[in-house]
Parts: structure tokens; C-alpha cells; sequence
């Protein structure tokens, strides 16, 4: 064995008989083809624990190198969601009034969006997910060393639809945000320099009578592809 390698432990695993796998991913599918991007939350609150196990099951995610380039930042506190809101707010009005080309602009049209976050401080608990763009190691003799980061976006990505797919199916609803630009967030958050927001997602219960846009899925046959 390599000197620089883990020790390999058996794979801890149990077969599923066919029946079951079959069963198990149609349940599954169906119960995230019900999941909707929410814009209109309820201030009620998240059971306690929900949050924690969420985010576990996203860093638990693949990455490269297993490096789990990511933290999860959980904003709860009234008067720091109202803080970030502002800024959020204060971003899109300038990128929509602005920055948007004319053709992003029509892309979003029949989705109604517009520079009005309110699920910033409607929704009860916001999770800003932050990207580490590279490593910092503390080295003995003091200091810092910079660790190069192998696919950060994609690990992001991934561990980011790992948590929208937990916190589904603990039934909760989110909305995949990504204020333009993103650079107010590690500054209201006070998060260090090797950290760039990936996405803000509001959590919470869907505001009674809550609207979505009438839109669809394409069906599978344009999606999959064999050969
Ligand atoms: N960040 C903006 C614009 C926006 C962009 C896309 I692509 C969307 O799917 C939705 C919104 C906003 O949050 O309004």
C-alpha cells in the first residue's frame, strides 16, 4: 500500500431484489415530480432537526478528491434575513432594470420574476451555499497553506440537489435562487475569501394558497438518450 493511501474497508451494502428497486425509484420519482420552485412562504416554523439532517445528507455528496468543497450557511435570525433581502433586493433591481440582456429578460418572462425577493424574510430559515474556490490548511509551523480544489461547481451542484431532494422529502419546499451578483453575501455572512456563494435556497412551508407557474417537464423520451 502507498503510503499517502486510505485503508480500504469492505463495502457496506444490501442487495434489493428487483421488485424493490422498482418500487423504491418509482416512489421516488414520483414524490420529487411533485416538488415545485416556491416563491411564497410561510413564516411557521421548520421542525427542529430537519435542517441539520438535510444539509448531513447533502455534504454527504460526491465531490473531487473528496475535498466537499461547500458550506452551508443557515440564517434563521429576523433581522439578518431583512439584511440580506436589502441587498438581494438591491442586485436584481439594478440587473433587471440593467444588467439582463433584453433575451434573459423574455427567457424569464412567463415565469414572473422580478427584482422582489420576500421569501428572503417570509421564509423562515435560508441556507446560502458557499463554494470553497480552494482550501486553506493550517501548516505547524503557523500559517496557512492554499489546497488547489478539483470540480468545485460540480460538487456544489451536486450536494446542492442532494438537499433540495432531502428537504423534499422531508416536506419542505425550497426555491433555487441565485441573486446576480452574489459577492454581498460572503460579505453580509462574514464568510472568508476562499468561500463564493453558489446558491441562496429559502426553506420553509409553502404560504397558504401559494401560486406556481403551469409549467411542465419535457417528457422522458427528449431527455433519454440510448445507444
Ligand atoms: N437572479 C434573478 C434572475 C433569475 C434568473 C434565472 I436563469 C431564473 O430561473 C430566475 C430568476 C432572480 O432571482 O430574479
Amino acid at each position: 500500500m502507498a503510503s499517502n493511501e486510505y485503508p480500504f474497508v469492505p463495502l457496506r451494502w444490501t442487495r434489493m431484489s428487483p421488485a424493490e428497486s422498482l418500487e423504491r425509484a418509482k416512489t421516488f420519482r414520483e414524490s420529487m415530480a411533485s416538488r415545485r420552485s416556491v416563491r411564497d412562504f410561510s413564516p411557521e416554523p421548520i421542525p427542529d432537526g430537519v435542517l441539520e439532517d438535510a444539509i448531513a445528507c447533502a455534504a454527504g455528496a460526491p465531490s473531487g478528491a473528496n475535498q466537499q468543497p461547500w458550506t452551508f450557511v443557515v440564517v434563521t435570525d429576523p433581522a439578518l434575513k431583512a439584511k440580506l433581502r436589502e441587498a438581494a433586493e438591491a442586485e436584481e433591481r439594478e440587473s433587471y432594470a440593467r444588467r439582463m440582456s433584453e433575451e434573459w429578460l423574455e427567457a424569464l418572462a412567463p415565469l414572473g420574476t422580478d427584482w422582489h425577493k420576500p421569501h428572503f424574510t417570509d421564509a423562515p430559515a435560508i441556507i446560502v451555499v458557499f463554494e470553497q474556490v480552494y482550501g486553506v490548511k493550517p501548516l505547524p509551523e503557523g500559517g496557512v497553506k492554499k489546497v488547489k480544489h478539483y470540480y468545485v461547481q460540480e460538487s456544489v451542484g451536486i450536494a446542492v440537489g442532494f438537499l433540495i431532494a432531502a428537504l423534499t422529502q422531508a416536506g419542505l419546499a425550497t426555491l433555487t435562487h441565485t441573486p446576480s451578483p452574489m459577492g454581498f453575501l460572503r460579505e453580509v455572512l462574514g464568510r472568508p475569501e476562499n468561500e463564493r456563494a453558489f446558491a441562496v435556497l429559502p426553506v420553509g412551508y409553502p404560504a397558504p394558497g401559494a401560486r406556481v407557474p403551469d409549467i411542465g417537464k419535457k417528457p422522458l423520451h427528449e431527455v433519454l438518450v440510448r445507444r
